[in-house]
């Protein structure tokens, strides 16, 4: 348990994306904007809807009306057509340039030299997590650090997805063959909840991301134990596994699934679809379609003996 704490077991959860409150930069900047937008759409429709309502009500049918009798015909008035053309262009060009002017200032945002480096790859149906500085590959959870930046390489493995942590950065689309970019820079520790965005086929839904923003030292001690490489298991070598998984320090070295090296240290299984416990691991190695139908990785059809000495090996990936 010492051990799963300094991995951030114990940060606080930010379950609820919630976009009203952020908590990073680029987040803020979008609230702030999202803030004017409605203030500015809510004093229109308040106006609109109060004309109305004033109209129906000033002008309705009142006793000893005479049905027959028309009301007086209007024909245009120059400064009405000017009012009602001119306002709504003005509203429109200050809402373009302000929005223009907080998107320039999210995404020209210079990463220092120092910041760290995350490449995130959208797979079918889970997220590939890369650190080239620290050589460092895993799946489903951003681990990064309080206090400085992380600047993000988006990427995708098939089709289009959409990195989006609601409380630290808006949408950013990831797209094959082409890198976008996002940043994040939560201030508080704790684990923030996102999702992919874009729909991106039957387990789009099922494709849950988590941001563990961890003080600078709990992040090192992190990285230093997610660089150690895995011991060796020959039961595991000799199963088909391994043509999809990467463990380091072993021959798996398939490309395909998520790196497992350290498997045991991520919160959930199956890109956030299921909780890793011991019980879900053996029923999803035994059947992932049953927790997550249409999901690529097959049901190997193991024997009880193999599916044992499978799970025990993936435990011992801590
Ligand atoms: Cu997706």
């Amino acid at each position: 348990m010492a051990l799963l704490q300094g991995l951030g077991a114990a940060l606080p959860e930010h379950r609820v994306a919630n976009i009203f409150k952020p908590l990073a930069t680029p987040a803020q900047s979008e609230y702030h904007i999202a803030l004017l937008v409605l203030a500015i759409t809510g004093a229109i429709f308040v106006v609109v809807a109060g004309l109305i309502v004033y109209t129906i009500w000033r002008f309705r049918r009142r006793p000893g009306d005479d049905a027959k009798q028309e009301p007086p015909q209007v024909y245009g008035s120059n400064q009405i057509e000017v009012a009602w053309t001119v306002i709504p262009i003005l509203i429109v060009f200050v809402l373009i340039g302000v929005s223009a002017r907080v998107i320039a200032s999210v995404q020209n945002a210079s990463p220092p030299p120092q910041m760290l480096k995350v490449t995130l790859i959208g797979h079918q149906w889970w997220w590939e997590v890369r650190y080239p500085d620290y050589g460092i590959v895993t799946a489903n959870e951003i681990h990064v650090p309080t206090a400085s930046a992380t600047y993000l390489e988006l990427q995708s493995a098939d089709v289009i997805h959409s990195f989006w942590v609601p409380q630290l950065a808006g949408k950013t689309d990831l797209i094959p063959n082409r890198t976008n970019y996002s940043w994040i820079d939560p201030r508080e520790p704790g684990v923030y909840f996102g999702n992919c965005a874009e729909y991106c086929g039957t387990q789009h839904a099922n494709m849950l991301l988590r941001v563990v923003a961890q003080a600078p030292e709990d992040f090192k001690r992190w990285a230093a134990e997610q660089q150690k490489p895995a011991a060796e298991n020959a039961a595991f070598q000799s199963l088909s596994c391994v043509s999809c998984h990467t463990i380091k320090g072993t021959p798996a070295k398939g490309k395909f699934g998520p790196d497992l090296t350290h498997l045991m240290s991520r919160r959930t299984l199956a890109a956030g679809a299921i909780a890793n416990t011991a019980e879900n691991l053996r029923q999803w190695v035994k059947d992932p379609q049953a927790a997550k139908p249409g999901s690529l990785m097959p049901s190997l059809q193991l024997t009880d003996q193999e599916l044992g000495q499978v799970v025990n090996y993936l435990e011992s990936l801590q």
